[in-house]
């Protein structure tokens, strides 16, 4: 089988990638190593930026989310007993979006095949070969068989624990590896939501009240990294919870029916450059953030929106000068994103390790945001995204 762009992952940057070049009329293969199911079914991020609306807009991509999602205009922090709003529209014109990923994906599946696209599920890549060259190889399997896909480039969209950016040699890589002492045990639960998006720094330990519908909830808490989430009872869950968002009185956060519960643990992880040869990295495949600062589907979004127009280029006019830059173009946000959700997971999470004197400084510094416009609008324009860099 032969292909021009071999994509490798069906999260969210190879499903937009395969919309991107499909536009373009770029033909393209996807394959994925789980089931369509498991795929659909995977709870994860839940904010999307305005760039990543105006994708899915342009690619016609928007219905249902249009009808189902919510907006946020603001977002909460509580902390030592305040609650401080920071407005993302009155700082910025921009509001974030709320609609879980697995719609995302579950919109951007049923599109690809209602347009006569294919995915090939439950198709694991097993090795890469002849990347340096100008036709790769992707081998996988499928059905018992063992296929091969030849390609003019191959896309790495496979996740942080995909088979591409181990087949760089680990000399023409730099890895930037960073892993927090800490990790969220995040709930789904049928109740719902508090009225805003609400990070708290508590004492205790972070907490964030999210959601995904007004019956929905999505909430978060802090645990240690090896925290074996299942001898947590539900009612542990929630009166963590309630701490930690200051709500004394239990009467503000409705508890439900927990119908998910995982951990995550928290990292920031980037490897440079994004491409080997003809092997080109985007999403998690190159980077992973801290959820904190909710950017990593949009990065994913935002890596692939680089690279398909390069990929444009290439198969347009023969030219590689996008291609070229595409690393240092996608690295350019991805850097400032890391820089973005690190500040605010140290500035909202309980360290072990934090003195008196760290733990003052950090309160400190909610407080200066409370107080300072300039802060404030610093905040939010990271929130929503930093605008996409003119290539
Ligand atoms: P994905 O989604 O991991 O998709 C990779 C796909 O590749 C497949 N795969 C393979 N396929 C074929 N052969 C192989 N050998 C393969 N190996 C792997 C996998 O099965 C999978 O389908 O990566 P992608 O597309 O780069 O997307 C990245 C996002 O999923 C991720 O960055 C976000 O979920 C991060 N994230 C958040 N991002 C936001 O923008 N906003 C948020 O609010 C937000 N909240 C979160 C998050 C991530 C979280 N967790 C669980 C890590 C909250 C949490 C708790
Ligand atoms: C979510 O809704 O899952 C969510 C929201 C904000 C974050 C991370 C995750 O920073």
């Amino acid at each position: 089988m032969r292909t021009k762009v071999g994509i490798i992952g069906a999260g969210p940057a190879g499903l937009f990638l395969a919309h991107l070049l499909d536009r373009a009329g770029i033909d393209n293969v996807l394959l994925e190593a789980r089931s369509r199911d498991y795929v659909e079914a995977r709870v994860r991020a839940g904010v999307l930026e305005p760039g990543t609306v105006d994708v899915m807009t342009q690619l016609g991509l928007d219905g249902r989310m249009r009808r189902e999602s919510m907006i946020d205009r603001v977002i909460d922090f509580r902390f030592e007993g305040r609650i401080m709003r920071v407005p993302l529209e009155a700082t910025t014109g921009q509001h974030v979006t709320i609609y879980g990923q697995q719609e995302v994906v579950k919109d951007l599946i049923a599109a690809r095949l209602a347009r006569g696209g294919e995915i090939q599920f439950e198709a694991p890549v097993t090795g890469l070969e002849g990347i340096d060259g100008t036709n790769p190889v992707i081998r996988y399997k499928h059905a018992g068989a063992d296929h091969a896909l030849e390609c003019d480039v191959i896309a790495g969209c496979d996740g942080f624990h995909g088979v591409c950016r181990p087949a760089i040699p680990q000399s023409a890589i730099t890895i930037y590896d960073h892993e927090f002492p800490f990790a969220w045990f995040g709930i789904i639960s049928r109740s719902p939501p508090i009225a805003e998006m609400t990070y708290a720094n508590h004492s205790t330990g972070f907490a964030l009240c999210s959601r995904r519908s007004p019956q929905v909830s999505r909430h978060y808490v802090q645990v240690a990294s090896n925290e074996d989430i299942d001898k947590w009872s539900d009612a542990q869950f929630w009166d963590a919870l309630h701490l930690r968002m200051g709500d004394t009185g239990i009467n503000e956060i409705i508890e439900g029916e927990i119908v998910q519960r995982d951990i995550a643990q928290l990292r920031a992880f980037v490897a440079a450059p994004m491409r080997y040869g003809r092997l080109f990295l985007a999403g998690d495949a190159a980077h992973i953030v801290p959820p904190t600062g909710a950017k990593g589907l949009n990065l994913a979004v935002a890596d692939v929106r680089v690279l398909s127009r390069a990929l444009e280029d290439f198969f347009r006019s023969n030219s590689t000068e996008r291609l070229d830059r595409y690393s240092d173009v996608a690295l350019r946000r991805v850097w400032k994103a890391v820089r973005y959700s690190t500040y605010m997971t140290n500035l909202l999470h309980r360290y072990d390790t934090h003195s008196a004197f760290d733990r003052k400084i950090q309160v400190t510094e909610l407080d200066y945001i409370s107080s300072s416009e300039a802060m404030q609008k610093a905040l939010a324009e990271n929130y929503v995204g930093l605008p996409f860099e003119d290539q």
